[in-house]
């Protein structure tokens, strides 16, 4: 009922951007309710790809429907406010089914009123009477391997009417699943997410891994993009034995990858090719603590951005050049790779931001045709003529597709003090770092040369490793007025559980001993442990997959400038590997390639603009909202906010246009 009322709200408010569509009726009689969120919500724009999220397909799994609510309400929301949004809603055709089994849900609200009802089933009246036994699983009803689990065990699915996992009559026997398969039919989605709870996964194809093998393609889709969506909460990607440990016949996911393919655009009772997955959710139990809800809900609707992001033309942007500049009139060299479902051209250009004189024009891609594509061009600059050694460069890389924009704040140092490097080309490991645990050089993978560093040269890191690589000098930042770490890394590691700490520290003799801190780059994440049962302990690491060699880069806190014996290191840490918990507990692990540590010792140019006001407010959904005033001048373009708690180690939160009101919202405070 609630959701209900929350949609019809939504509709009232933001007429323009969202429409509630009947997609068919539930064994019972219920309405089956579609939101389309979209610019122009009444007209069908075939240039604006289709994204589609179904919740409470299991009746029980509570946040399943409350978190896609949500997920509408931020987009409508936000829509005025924040550019990222504006774009995604003005660029897509996103449809939302909150509520797939109303049926069961409304059994569970009647029978159990402040939450904890088994029903996950349908309500068709098959099955013994025992609360939660009545129906069929309209997650084991599709029509991809329905009915196929020969040698897997009763998760997969079941001829059994009072199991849980009761498969139905025939594929596609009850309303709610043919209203789901007619939807499909009549729109032309790309990408389909299917919500479940709990556990921190992303349940990939295939349900049945014997009877389906995915090309190379596919694979790199469904590697790339669930990391990325995962980024935050932790979840990890497999497929379905690899994630919640059994096999699944006739689930939505494989259908929408596998089922009823056209063999022309248009063809009657058959669709696209739909890139499926199952979401399932941190936090614990069917039915979340109210204290989690907040938290999931964002989680979740950080996936869901990236997945609607990922359907059209998308792509990563990494910066080439060498953090410290050498020349007056550098060559800025990008690289981007294509991570979306589209194709779309892909603008470049830079925002000078700071002692930049002189920009080159905007360099076009027009094509990325196979998924993964990647292509590396150069934009060249001059920078302010009176620039002194020592003084910091900053520029934005604005990369412009298929509607999307995606910036890349990027800062350089003039001739600065190289402290130490290393591109791993040459010598014995121990010439350059102190290590314990079986870190190494290795020829296997290299951003550049042909060697790199990394934790395990042979095969997967293991469970309740500690390996660390220390560079075995200290360094004085005594003089520094700043001083920054960079390096390139690629790597393969549980997200949340196996994590890589960038650590510095003023009281160690070996790089081994003493107290550490961890610093966070552009690529570390620190969430605290709360619903993803990860480590990171509101600690910042690198953790998760990224096969992209990617940059990063690491200020030091200038809280360390008062030291002439400053130590850096890598600590990779693993967890235990628990049984029932995921396939690959255990993977690749670390590469690091062009490692450098530079300094400025020059008092630094500010940037030439001039604050009136700044003021910051908790509102009630725990967000902060920070509000600002002004004057800039005509070459700014936009305000990069970054947060720290400790005065060091800045990370972004949003981006504000420099139009404004300047406003913007902290989600996760
Ligand atoms: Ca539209
Ligand atoms: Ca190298
Ligand atoms: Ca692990
Ligand atoms: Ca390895
Ligand atoms: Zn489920």
């Amino acid at each position: 009922g609630t959701r209900c009322t929350k949609m019809d709200q939504m509709v009232s408010n933001f007429p323009s951007l969202i429409q509630k569509i009947s997609i068919g009726t539930s064994i019972e009689g219920r309405t089956i309710w579609c939101m389309k969120i979209s610019d122009n919500v009444a007209t069908d724009d075939t240039d604006e790809p289709e994204v589609l999220y179904l919740g409470l397909q299991h009746a029980r799994e509570a946040i399943t429907g409350t978190s896609l609510i949500f997920f509408a309400q931020y987009l409508l929301q936000n829509y005025a406010g924040n550019a990222a949004v504006r774009e995604l809603v003005d660029h897509r055709e996103i449809y939302i089914v909150p509520c797939v089994n109303p049926d069961g849900y409304y059994f569970n609200e009647a029978n159990n009123p402040s939450g904890g009802g088994m029903q996950r089933k349908n309500r068709r009246n098959i099955g013994s009477d025992v609360t939660g036994q009545k129906g069929v699983d309209l997650n084991r009803n599709y029509g991809s391997d329905w009915a196929d689990c020969a040698g897997a065990s009763s998760a997969c699915g079941s001829s059994g009417t009072s199991n849980e996992t009761y498969w139905g009559a025939s594929a596609f026997s009850e309303p709610e699943t043919q209203a789901i398969r007619n939807l499909c039919y009549a729109r032309n989605f790309v990408a389909a997410f299917d919500q479940h709870c709990s556990g921190p996964y992303y349940s990939l194809p295939f349900g049945r891994r014997s009877y389906h093998s995915m090309n190379t393609a596919d694979r790199n889709f469904y590697t790339a993009v669930p990391a990325l969506m995962g980024k935050y909460n932790g979840h990890r990607a497999g497929d379905s034995y690899a994630t919640v440990q059994y096999e699944v016949a006739g689930g939505a996911k494989d259908w929408w990858l596998l089922g009823d393919i056209e063999t022309y655009p248009g063809e009657p009772n058959k669709k696209g090719k739909i890139y499926g997955m199952t979401g399932e959710a941190g936090g614990g139990g069917f039915w979340a603590p109210s204290s989690q809800i907040i938290e999931l809900c964002k989680n979740l609707c950080f996936q869901n951005m990236q997945l609607a992001f990922s359907v059209g033309s998308y792509v990563d942007v990494q910066d080439l050049n060498d953090i410290a500049l050498s020349s007056a009139g550098p060559s800025m060299g990008f690289s981007i790779k294509r991570l979306g479902l589209g194709d779309q051209p892909v603008t470049v250009s830079i925002i000078p931001l700071q002692n930049i004189q002189t920009v080159g024009t905007p360099v076009t891609i027009n094509a990325l045709p196979q998924y993964g594509d990647t292509y590396a061009g150069a934009i060249p600059v001059t920078l302010h003529p009176s620039l002194g050694n020592g003084q910091q460069i900053k520029f934005a890389w604005k990369v412009e597709t298929g509607g999307i924009t995606i910036y890349d704040t990027v800062t350089k140092i003039y001739n600065p003090v190289t402290v130490f490097s290393d591109a791993m080309e040459s010598g014995l490991v121990t010439a350059n770092w102190n290590v314990s645990g079986g870190w190494n050089y290795t020829t296997s993978a290299f951003n550049a040369g042909t060697r790199s560093l990394t934790e395990s040269p042979v095969g997967n890191y293991s469970a309740n490793d500690t390996r660390i690589a220390a560079y075995k000098n200290s360094f004085d930042l005594s003089n520094a007025t700043a001083a920054y770490i960079s390096f390139w890394s690629r790597h393969r590691a549980e997200n949340f559980r196996d994590l890589l700490r960038i650590q510095v520290s003023t009281n160690s003799t070996d790089g081994m001993n003493g107290s550490w801190t961890n610093l966070s780059g552009r690529h570390t994440v620190q969430e605290t442990n709360s619903t993803n049962q990860g480590r990171l302990g509101g600690q910042p690491a690198l953790t998760g997959i990224r096969e992209t060699w990617t940059k990063e880069v690491i200020e030091i806190p200038a809280s360390f400038y008062n030291s002439n014996q400053v130590w850096f290191r890598f600590e990779f840490t693993s967890d235990g590997t628990a049984a029932n918990d995921f396939e690959n507990d255990l993977d690749d692990g670390f590469y690091i390639d062009d490692f450098k540590i530079v300094k400025s010792t020059v008092p630094l140019i500010t940037l030439p603009v001039k604050f009136i006001s700044f003021t910051g407010s908790l509102l009630p959904d725990e967000t902060i909202q920070l509000k600002w005033e002004a004057e800039t001048d005509a070459e700014h373009d936009y305000f990069e906010i970054e947060k720290s708690a400790t005065g060091g180690g800045f990370v972004s939160i949003n981006r504000r246009i420099s139009i404004p009101p300047y406003r913007i919202i902290d989600e996760t405070p």
